[in-house]
């Protein structure tokens, strides 16, 4: 509570995760932010920057309900104080503008002392995929794929031994008939 005694500071941490891998499409996506104070002291003058990726829109970035504003491409969230085991989550939004990956960093500050900077800064990539290439490529295989198996079962019908084909063609005179005379009485 106090920066009294033998006080050890206030050890901010940050993680940054993407909630949308792969994004398929010009979709907008979200990154997800979550500050701790790992204590064991509360911390004073909290805020976090979040360098958007070039080739993106802000959609929104919001702590809490609070909205963070957007300078030259940097996304500021003042948090201000927070208490020891305090956690805040932020969501930053963006638009994507072309294909390809989106990597940037947030980092978190403190006016406080904190004893360990190693985990004060995460990033976080996101793989915005062209919907075109790999669908086509899977409906084109899918297609070849039972082409082939048809061709083959018609050449094993044709060569098969005269006693399958009999067989066969016993089993076909009794449907086809069937079904022609059924069709010739409607018309
Ligand atoms: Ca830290």
């Amino acid at each position: 509570m106090t920066q009294s005694g033998g006080g050890t500071g206030a050890d901010l941490s940050i993680t940054k995760t993407a909630d949308q891998i792969p994004v398929v499409g010009l979709a907008d996506f979200t990154y997800t932010i979550v500050v701790v104070n790992r204590g064991p002291e509360d911390a004073t003058g909290v805020s976090v920057n979040d360098e958007l990726p070039a080739n993106t829109d802000l959609v929104a970035a919001l702590s809490g309900q609070r909205i963070c504003p957007q300078n030259g491409g940097t996304v500021t969230c003042d948090i201000g104080d927070m208490s020891s085991g305090a956690q805040v989550a932020i969501t930053v939004t963006v638009t994507p503008l072309g294909f390809g990956q989106y990597t940037h960093t947030a980092t978190v500050t403190t006016a406080s002392q904190d004893p360990n900077l190693s985990n004060n800064d995460d990033e976080a990539t996101v793989d915005v995929q062209d919907p075109g290439g790999e669908a086509v490529d899977l409906s084109v295989q899918k297609v070849a794929s039972t082409r082939h198996r048809v061709v083959r079962r018609d050449r094993e019908l044709h060569r098969d031994p005269h006693q399958h084909r009999h067989g066969l063609g016993h089993r076909r005179d009794a449907v086809r008939p069937a079904a022609g005379r059924g069709q010739l009485r409607v018309r």
